[in-house]
């Protein structure tokens, strides 16, 4: 018997899956050579060791049979009016333990939605760039995308909605819109208060929902909060979800989706199918982190810790970079500086060189639906060492600085370039 073309097997499904960049990266950082402002990760000394000790001590001597059992697919009772409370407390959010699915990580949410919206050439709006984890988690069911882009002040709103229009004179139906408005990952702009009530009234208008992805919200540095997308609607139009991988520990990959009851319902019933239920495990670990109040002081400890590593990259970035090459604004928050270099930089034929000198970051294109973006890169400052940050920004900028010359200084001007390609 011949072994099987495995091939020739696989669905058009798998067949059109693709790795995410960010996940190969990762086994490519492991080495310790390499410092890293490639993964979004958190920093390990953010993480509350001590204190998840004592509650899993407490937990394990308590009722330790029911962390071991089966939970329901939903999610821990507790954790989901937990989470609820700390909604209408925080972002004024009105919804009870019913508008609550506990996922793994909010990447399940992503899929889930992408399960329950998406079918064949289904049309959905993504911004551009967007997180690579939904472009994948969508992609899956194999939607039309289209892509709005952004400006400093988050999705250009005006863009959309010329594209409303005429999908409505088309009669092309938006299944939902996918945003990250607050400290977007990549490109950390915040969609600003006019913004925000537009995209809103045009909601209204347009008659489509909103996914509103939101795992850095609390983590801002500087500047007033401004309003969640979820607390500004009183249609039901929006949906939202949260994670404790960036406010508590992501190894937990406890997260939640917030939204109106029939789509909750609906997510809960596919959630079924893939895991039965999330860990009760990590649940009550993270029910009993809120239930004691330990939330908000840990949070101010992370603002400390990542408020400072970003002005250490700022500041490095400022002094060592050849500014006629590159621009990255600094956002109010969140876990990433975005850059644009020149348009001749191709940040993934420099990557090869970046690697060499031991330091890494995204490329830009994995962020854009249609593999534009190719002059761009983001630059996580949560996860390295402070005194790694300074030297991983000088081994970027000697990089940033060589290829600024070979393809910007020496590009052929435009009349060199008519008498060697003859146009
Ligand atoms: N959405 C966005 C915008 C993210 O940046 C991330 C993680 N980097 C996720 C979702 C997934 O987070 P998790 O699955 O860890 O909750
Ligand atoms: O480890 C991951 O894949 C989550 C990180 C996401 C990111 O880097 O945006």
């Amino acid at each position: 018997m011949s072994k099987p073309i495995y091939e020739s097997l696989l669905s058009q499904r798998a067949l059109k899956m693709k790795g995410s960049v960010i996940r190969e990266l990762l086994k490519l950082t492991q080495k310790p050579e390499i410092i890293s402002f490639a993964g979004g990760l958190p920093n390990p000394l953010a993480f509350p060791v001590e204190k998840i000790h004592h509650i899993i001590n407490d937990l394990i001597k308590d009722r330790p049979q029911i962390m071991m059992q089966y939970g329901s697919t939903e999610g821990v009772p507790e954790l989901r009016e937990e989470i609820a409370k700390r909604l209408k407390n925080k972002w004024n959010m009105d919804g009870d333990a019913d508008n609550i699915l506990i996922t793994v990580g909010s990447q399940q949410g992503l899929d889930l939605l992408g399960r329950v919206f998406i079918g064949h050439d289904s049309t959905i709006i993504m911004e551009a760039p967007t997180y690579l984890g939904a472009l994948n988690a969508f992609n899956v069911y194999d939607p039309n995308i289209v892509s709005i882009p952004l400006d400093d002040s988050g999705l250009m709103v005006d863009r959309l909605e010329e594209y409303l229009a005429s999908m409505q004179k088309h009669s092309i139906q938006l299944k939902f819109i996918y945003t990250v408005p607050t400290f977007h990952n990549p490109a950390g702009v915040c969609m600003n208060l006019p913004k925000r009530k537009k995209l809103i009234d045009l909601s209204h208008e347009y008659d489509f929902i909103i996914v509103e992805d939101d795992p850095y919200g609390e983590l801002r540095y500087h500047g007033d909060p401004l309003p969640t997308l979820a607390s500004m609607d009183k249609e039901g139009r929006v949906i939202y979800l949260g994670t404790f991988s960036k406010t508590l520990v992501p190894g937990f990959r406890v997260a939640w989706t917030f939204g109106p009851k029939p789509i909750i319902d609906k997510m809960g019933i596919a959630k079924q199918a893939i895991d039965l239920c999330t860990p009760p495990f990590t649940q009550h670990i993270a029910k009993e982190y809120l239930k004691r109040g330990y939330i908000d002081k840990h949070l101010n400890n992370i603002i400390d810790l990542y408020g400072r590593k970003q002005r250490i990259m700022a500041k490095a970035m400022d002094e060592k970079m050849p500014k006629e090459y590159i621009r990255w604004p600094v956002p109010e928050g969140g876990m990433f500086l975005w850059a644009t270099l020149h348009e001749n930089i191709n940040t993934s034929d420099m990557f090869h060189d970046a690697i060499t000198e031991n330091v890494a970051y995204v490329i830009g294109s994995a962020f854009h639906a249609d593999g534009s973006g190719t002059n761009c890169m983001r630059l996580n400052f949560t996860h390295a060492d402070d005194d790694k940050i300074v030297e991983g920004v000088g081994r970027l900028s000697g990089v940033v600085e060589k290829w600024g010359k070979e393809m910007v200084d020496k590009a052929p001007t435009t009349t060199e370039k008519e008498v060697i390609t003859g146009i």
